[in-house]
């Protein structure tokens, strides 16, 4: 039987529709990655997982013993070296995988500007305040003219080979001085990556300390570069996130419809049949094939993109690849690049389903492949939904899990944030800073990446309620987040349920969920920036560090997350993950674990269990607080019914309603 979860609790982290719908004898064919790890019958190979096994150079493969003289590397490497090479190239991995798809977001910005695209410039505030960074001028000036310059500025910081990058600056002062004391400001976004596979090359770099150097280097330039010129440029092109309500959940597939998925990462692709589906032409060639209409839901991180801006639900999160398959009822799944597991292709081949792959860099045995051309989106978008309408008639046996459509309300970008808390005319985190400093908000936590095969718990969900319960306001992004909101905590009301009394209050007064959905992993910029807006506000320190913040990706299973995990810590961000490749080198792991701390004022951590990993964070968060002298019990100002009334004047109207345009509202100081 297929399986879910290696555990008798499985329901617990995918979701009651993901059970249904394995005790579904269509289903129970279907062989998924739990199945596979199974199979395999093996544990992990403790030098890799330890992070000493070398397979640089082709004098070995060689494992390293630490400690032991005659169990060093042919060359002569040490446990730290190669752990911190080993390390340091996952960081050059993750930076690549994101700044690729960042570079092709950049270029299609560029296209949009030249009016090559469907799409259009649409948040020209934004487009004026990133252009104001660039030093662009733009009084007088077309939306798409300034867009173009802005694009191909955005496009040179790639290739750029001296200098900084421009988004460096928007750190808070304190931070940028850290970096350049430490020579690791990153210069260009391409030149870090290459410099780290260089420097890891067998001879170069022999010094673990030196080598993450340029880790942080790199990994800096994936936060404040690659991936955030990713995140602001995709916001002006495809509108910057607002509250919506939404689904999460495998029920989102639809009986009468074309159901057709799109999993990956890069939003050009998605938004593109965004628009193709609402075509006439296209609608009338699912009616002609039986259908309502045609349906679309996301699957990972571009579920999450088109989530954040559109509302389209999220049929299910990485792990749930397989089982949005299994139903039956998905007539194409749709995907360009990352986190495609080849296991799809295999799922389907007694199905009537297409995988439909559509970018030259990422093919895959048993699929179909249709290029997606940026420059006509609107053709090639077309063209994959001609293929999946003609699937629709031949489905054949099916189930979609009819019950626990979980509600969420997602699109909380930084922007959000400030204007939710702040209100329209005075959008700003003062009030977050004063609930953080009179202590009804105890800090603000992260909860990213991915969800993997190792751990049979509800990792994120009980992470998420220990520190909610603990009055932690949880930013989430990524397949972390799709498992929260799978889980309930991001339906407003989860906040009466699960946060304590000072985080409950601040929820309730806005209307907003204790677990903010604030995007997909290339997202992560957006904390960044509102890690930034509180240290600007005020009275929480002068840099990240000092913030009572704190990170996790504790299941995570790509690059990018340790990618996202470096830049965090080497911006100031604590962060605590389950397990990291590094354990094997005891020198390098505890530089990792205390000894970074020294030079950035954070550092990271391991902590398996998922309560003692919240219990770590609420620790460290406390620690800031004692450190900026909040951490005192304050008095507490009971309010009547008119105070009441006058607070919920402010407060955000139509949160969750799906309503378009800029939220506006406030949050009492
Ligand atoms: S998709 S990188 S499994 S978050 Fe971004 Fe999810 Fe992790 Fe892929």
């Amino acid at each position: 039987m297929a399986k879910a979860h290696g555990c008798d609790n499985c329901n617990e982290i995918t979701g009651a529709s993901t059970i249904d719908l394995l005790n579904q004898d269509l289903a129970k064919k279907v062989r998924t990655a739990y199945d596979r790890l199974e199979d395999r019958g093996m544990s992990a190979c403790l030098f890799g997982s330890g992070g000493t096994c070398c397979k640089i150079c082709n004098m070995g493969p060689c494992q390293i013993i630490d400690g032991v003289d005659t169990m060093l590397g042919v060359c002569g490497a040490t446990a730290d070296t190669v752990a911190a090479r080993n390390f340091a190239r996952i960081i050059a991995a993750g930076t690549a995988a994101h700044t690729d798809h960042a570079r092709e977001m950049v270029r299609g910005f560029i296209a949009t500007a030249k009016g090559e695209t469907p799409h259009e410039i649409k948040d020209v505030d934004k487009l004026h305040k990133m252009a104001a960074l660039f030093g662009i001028e733009t009084e007088d000036r077309d939306k798409n003219e300034i867009a173009l310059e802005l694009g191909e500025k955005a496009l040179a910081e790639f290739g750029q080979q001296d200098g900084t990058l421009t988004f460096l600056k928007r750190a808070p002062k304190k931070q940028q001085q850290i970096w350049k004391k430490l020579g690791v400001e990153p210069r260009g976004v391409d030149r870090e990556v290459v410099e780290m596979m260089h420097r890891t090359h067998m001879g170069v770099d022999q010094d673990y300390k030196n080598i993450m150097l340029q880790g942080a280097r790199c990994a800096l330039a994936d936060g404040w570069g690659s991936s955030m010129l990713s995140t602001e440029l995709t916001d002006i092109m495809f509108g910057t996130p607002v509250p919506k309500r939404a689904i999460v959940d495998l029920g989102c597939l639809r009986e009468d419809y074309v159901n057709v998925t799109v999993h990956g990462h890069e939003p050009l692709l998605a938004e593109s049949l965004c628009l193709a589906a609402e075509q006439e032409d296209m609608l009338e060639l699912a009616r002609k094939a039986g259908a309502k209409g045609i349906n679309l839901a996301g699957v990972c991180c571009t579920g999450n993109e088109i989530l954040m801006r559109r509302g389209i639900p999220v049929a299910g999160s990485f792990i749930q690849q397989e089982m949005v398959l299994a139903t039956g009822a998905v007539e194409a799944m749709v995907v360009d690049v990352q986190c495609v597991m080849q296991s799809v292709a295999q799922v389907v081949k007694e199905m009537h389903t297409d995988i439909i792959t559509t970018n030259y860099r990422a093919k895959m045995p048993d699929s179909v492949h249709i290029q997606f051309e940026e420059h006509d989106a609107m053709n090639s978008a077309k063209e994959i939904l001609k293929k999946a309408i003609g699937n629709y008639k031949k489905r054949g046996p099916h189930y979609i899990p009819k019950d626990k459509k979980f509600d969420v309300v997602v699109g909380f970008s930084h922007e959000t944030i400030n204007y939710m808390l702040g209100g329209r005319f005075r959008g700003s985190y003062r009030p977050l800073n004063d609930n953080i400093i009179n202590g009804r908000i105890k800090g603000v936590a992260a909860i990213v990446g991915c969800e993997h095969f190792k751990y049979a718990d509800d990792v994120h969900f009980k992470i998420a309620t220990e520190l909610i319960k603990n009055n932690v306001l949880v930013l989430a992004t990524g397949c972390a987040a799709s498992a929260l909101g799978r889980r309930g905590l991001m339906r407003p009301e989860a906040a009466a349920e699960y946060a304590g009394p000072g985080l409950a209050e601040v929820c309730e007064t806005v209307g907003m969920p204790p677990v903010l959905h604030v995007g997909s992993c290339v997202d992560n910029s957006r904390l960044l920036i509102a890690l930034t807006e509180m240290v600007n506000e005020g009275g929480l320190g002068e840099d990240i560090s000092e913030l009572p913040a704190c990170g996790t990706a504790p299941l995570y299973m790509s690059e990018k997350a340790v990618a996202i995990g470096q830049y965090f810590v080497s911006s100031g961000a604590h962060v605590v993950f389950q397990n990291l490749p590094t354990s094997g080198a005891k020198k390098f792991n505890k530089f990792l674990l205390d000894g970074m701390k020294e030079l950035y004022g954070a550092c990271w951590a391991v902590e398996e269990d998922p309560i003692k990993l919240a219990h770590h964070m609420i620790k460290a968060i406390d620690e800031k607080r004692e450190a900026l002298g909040i951490n005192k019990a304050q008095e507490r100002i009971l309010m009547d019914m008119q105070m009441r009334r006058e607070l919920e004047g402010k407060a955000l109207p139509g949160v969750g309603c799906g309503g378009e345009g800029e939220p506006h509202g406030g949050l009492a100081e």
